[in-house]
């Protein structure tokens, strides 16, 4: 059927008129009308997570996957497998998608500022979460939500040197560290260390990283068991190291928590498990239940709201006693 000229004229005018609506609901930010990188409304997040490496990394990124879809936010999700270069590819792919936060747990502290600056000049905010970044330049994300792993060290350290004051003789102690250059692992050394040089007797007779794993640690811990006859301690940055150290202790003939005095970090069920069943003699937590504080700082740092520089997370320690009250209450 063909149409008079100006009925066509006016046909094509409102087709015009739709498309250009229609552009600007597909939330494209280049109309710079976007309510949230998904168009219908929703704040769209790209996450960087670090790994699946430990207990505590499945019980944070389950947090944090419930947290968004309870909070609304539309959640694009990036597991690194403990490689930088994978969660600077994701950070470079949320750029691209014109997400409307960014949020990361830095697998290591440093090798950051390059693809924060691109966040930055992209517009698009950033809020570290879990592990912190060794960035001078603090404009280059919103907030740190997470622990305060010097504290967690040295409430460790300073358990063992109360422990150990009426010993005799020097306390050997064996240390697996977290993954080389990542916060946790610096920062819990450090706080560790600091501690313990309250006694001069309790020694750190070798110190490597088991990566945060179970099969790191148990690895490690048999290398420190050939290497050292007499090993007291042993202070693991994280339970899942601990773990993987129990199998090597007890098939090395060594009774866990009484021939070596065993010292974790996080507090996953599998680790007070350990420490109520007496094979562990003490833990400090770290909470990994981030996922409702990092979307309600989404939400603030997408409307503009100014936020603290940093937030830390409560968190406890435990004896043997204790995680056999605390157990059942556990939720990760
Ligand atoms: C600490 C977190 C650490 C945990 C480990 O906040 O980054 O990484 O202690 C995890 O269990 O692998």
């Amino acid at each position: 059927m063909r149409m008079s000229l100006a009925p066509r004229r006016a046909v094509a005018a409102l087709a015009a008129v739709l498309l250009a609506g229609g552009m600007a609901a597909c939330g494209n930010s280049d109309t710079g009308t976007d309510e949230g990188g998904s168009g219908d409304g929703k704040i769209v997040m790209g996450f960087s997570q670090v790994g699946a490496e430990s207990g505590w990394r499945t019980a944070n990124t389950n947090s944090i996957k419930e947290a968004a879809a309870e909070a609304g936010i539309e959640l694009k999700f990036d597991d690194a497998q403990q490689k930088q270069e994978n969660q600077i590819k994701a950070i470079r792919n949320y750029i691209q998608q014109k997400v409307d936060v960014i949020a990361f747990s830095p697998v290591v502290e440093s090798g950051w500022d390059t693809v924060l600056k691109e966040a930055k000049d992209a517009g698009i905010p950033v809020i570290l979460t879990d592990r912190a970044v060794d960035s001078a330049d603090k404009s280059l994300y919103k907030t740190f939500l997470g622990s305060d792993f010097v504290k967690e060290g040295r409430l460790s350290g300073e358990w063992l040197v109360e422990q150990m004051k009426s010993a005799t003789g020097d306390v050997n102690i064996v240390e697996l560290q977290g993954t080389t250059g990542s916060a946790p692992a610096n920062d819990r050394k450090k706080g560790f260390g600091e501690a313990i040089a309250a006694d001069p007797k309790l020694k750190v007779i070798a110190s490597q990283s088991g990566d945060f794993t179970r099969a790191g640690g148990k690895q490690v811990m048999e290398q420190f068991l050939k290497a050292h006859p007499k090993i007291d301690v042993l202070f693991a940055h994280n339970d899942d190291m601990g773990l993987g150290a129990l199998e090597a202790i007890t098939a090395a003939g060594k009774e866990p928590g009484k021939d070596i005095i065993i010292i974790t970090i996080d507090a996953v069920k599998d680790g007070m498990q350990a420490l109520a069943d007496g094979k562990f003699n003490f833990i400090a937590e770290c909470s990994p239940l981030l996922g409702p504080q990092l979307m309600e700082l989404a939400k603030k740092v997408h409307a503009g709201e100014e936020v603290p520089p940093r937030i830390e997370t409560e968190e406890t320690t435990f004896t043997q006693e204790q995680a056999k009250e605390a157990l059942p209450n556990r939720k990760y």
